[in-house]
C-alpha cells in the first residue's frame, strides 16, 4: 500500500465493488499519539471531529514556533550576522523537509505562501493572466472549494476564458467521462480536488494528469485534505502544481505550500512585488530573483515555516500508512454506526474516500445538530463548507461533517452516534 491518496492505492481501490467498509469492532486503534496534543489534557472532555479545519497542534511544533522566536529570531536573507545566518539556514532546511515531504526534485519548487488559498491565486495571477487568452478553457470539479474556484472564475472574467465543470455523480464521485469529453485541446488546466473536504473522496488524479497532459493542459491539485491524510507524491501524481495549508497538516497558520514544476516556476512572472523578490532595481528597470525568491515578496513567516518542518517531522514520525489504517478504521466505524441512525443520510458515499464523513439528519437543521453536539463537548462543522457548487449539486443549502486524524478514537465516534440520537430523540 502506497498510501491513502496515492494512485498505488487508488489504482488497486478501482476494483472496489461496493462503498461500504467491512463491519468493524470497537476496539482502541493501535495509534497511541494523542498525548502528544496537548488541548486535549487542557479539554479533557472535548472530542474534535473538525480536523478538515484544521487539525490540533502537537506539543513539539508549539515548542518549535517558541524555540525559533525565544533563541533563533531574526530576519532572513539580509543580515550579515550570525544570528540572521542561521535563521536563512534553518528556513532554507524548512523547504527542503517540505520538498522531500511531497516527493518534488528539488527544494526550490516548494514555494512558501499562506496557505492554499495563496497558493492558488498565485497560480492564478502569475500563471493565469500570463498564458490564458480569450476562448481558453479551465475546467474545475463540482465538488472543489471555493477557494479552487473562485480564482478560476475571476481569471476567467477577467481574461475572457471560459470556466468549465467536471460534475459529480450521486455517490459523489467525479464522473470520469465527462471530465475526459471535457477536457480538449482549448484546455489550459484543469483545477482538481485530491481529496473532497465534503465528501471525503480520493479523486483519481494520476487518471486526471495523464487526460489534461495528453490534451496540452496543466493540472493544479488542492492538496488541503490530502497531505495530511497519507504520503502525496507530487510526482507520482503527476500534477504541475500542488497547493497546501500547514494549519491543517498540524502546523501553524498563516503558512501553506506551493509546488510548481521547476520549468513552469521559471517562466512564470512574479505575483506580488517588493523587498526579498528582485535581482536589481532602476528606473529603467527590474530584474527578478531566482526561483522560489521570485514569489516570497517581503519577510516570509518565517518561524511558521521552520514549526511546518516540525509538523512533517511528526507525521514522518507517526508514518503514513499508520495514518491511513488508522484513519480508515475510524472512517468504516463512523459510516457503520451513523448509517444505523433513523434519518441520517450520508453525503458522499465513493469507493475511495478518507478521514471525512458528511451527513444531514432528517428534521433537524446541520446547525442545530451542530449546537446539540456542541453541549457534549463534541465539535463537528456544520455549513456549506465553502463548496456551494457540490451543495447545490445535492439539492442541499449545509450538511453536518466530522473530520478525523490520527488523535481521533473509536470512542469519539460513539460519542458523536450518541450525541446525534440525542439531536434526533431532542427535535422528533
Ligand atoms: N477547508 C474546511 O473544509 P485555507 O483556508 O487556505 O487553509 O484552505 C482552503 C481550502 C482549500 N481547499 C480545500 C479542499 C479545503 O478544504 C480548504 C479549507 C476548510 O473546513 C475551511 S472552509
Amino acid at each position: 500500500m502506497k498510501n491513502s491518496v496515492g494512485e498505488t492505492t487508488l489504482a488497486k481501490g478501482a476494483d472496489a465493488e461496493t462503498s461500504v467498509q467491512p463491519p468493524h469492532v470497537l476496539t482502541r486503534s493501535r495509534l497511541d499519539v494523542r498525548d502528544q496534543f496537548p488541548i486535549f489534557a487542557i479539554h479533557p472532555n472535548l472530542v474534535y471531529l473538525d480536523s478538515a479545519a484544521t487539525s490540533q497542534k502537537p506539543q513539539r511544533v508549539i515548542d518549535r514556533l517558541a524555540r525559533f522566536y525565544a533563541g533563533e529570531n531574526a530576519n532572513i536573507h539580509r543580515g550579515v550576522y550570525a544570528l540572521s545566518a542561521e535563521a536563512t539556514a534553518t528556513y532554507d532546511s524548512a523547504r527542503a523537509a517540505v520538498a522531500r515531504f511531497i516527493g518534488a526534485a528539488l527544494p526550490d519548487e516548494v514555494i512558501f505562501t499562506r496557505g492554499t488559498t495563496e497558493s492558488i491565486n498565485l497560480v492564478a495571477q502569475s500563471w493565469g493572466r500570463s498564458v490564458v487568452k480569450p476562448g481558453d478553457e479551465i475546467v474545475v470539479t463540482e465538488m472543489e472549494h471555493h477557494s479552487n474556484w473562485v480564482p478560476w472564475q475571476m481569471l476567467a472574467d477577467s481574461t475572457g476564458a471560459v470556466l468549465r465543470m467536471a460534475p459529480v455523480t450521486e455517490a459523489g464521485e467525479l464522473d470520469m467521462s465527462a471530465m475526459a469529453r471535457l477536457v480538449t485541446p482549448r484546455t489550459r488546466l484543469v483545477a482538481v480536488t485530491h481529496l473532497s473536504n465534503v465528501l471525503g473522496t480520493i479523486n483519481p488524479v494520476r487518471r486526471i494528469t495523464d487526460l489534461a497532459h495528453a490534451a496540452g493542459a496543466l493540472v493544479l491539485v488542492d492538496g488541503a485534505q490530502s497531505v495530511a491524510h497519507g504520503a502525496v507524491d507530487v510526482r507520482d501524481l503527476g500534477c504541475d502544481f500542488f497547493a497546501f495549508s500547514g494549519h491543517k497538516l498540524f502546523g501553524p497558520t498563516g503558512i501553506g505550500v506551493l509546488y510548481g514544476r521547476e520549468a513552469l516556476l521559471e517562466e512564470m512572472p512574479p505575483w506580488q512585488g517588493g523587498g526579498g523578490m528582485i535581482g536589481t532595481v532602476a528606473l529603467d528597470g527590474i530584474t527578478w530573483a531566482e526561483v522560489p525568491m521570485k514569489f516570497e515578496a517581503g519577510t516570509p513567516a518565517v518561524a511558521d515555516a521552520v514549526a511546518l518542518a516540525e509538523a512533517i517531522a511528526f507525521v514522518e514520525s507517526v508514518g503514513a500508512e499508520a495514518i491511513v489504517t488508522h484513519e480508515a478504521e475510524l472512517l468504516s466505524l463512523a459510516t457503520e454506526r451513523l448509517s444505523a441512525i433513523p434519518g441520517v443520510r450520508l453525503i458522499g458515499t465513493a469507493a475511495h474516500r478518507a478521514s471525512v464523513i458528511s451527513f444531514t439528519l432528517e428534521g433537524v437543521h446541520p446547525h442545530d445538530l451542530g449546537t446539540v453536539l456542541d453541549e457534549a463537548g463534541i465539535a463537528i462543522r456544520a455549513g456549506h463548507h465553502c463548496a456551494q457548487p457540490l451543495m447545490r449539486r445535492f439539492g442541499l443549502a449545509a450538511t453536518a461533517r466530522a473530520s478525523f486524524s490520527v488523535y481521533n478514537t473509536p470512542d469519539d465516534v460513539e460519542a458523536l452516534g450518541r450525541g446525534i440520537e440525542r439531536a434526533r430523540a431532542l427535535f422528533s
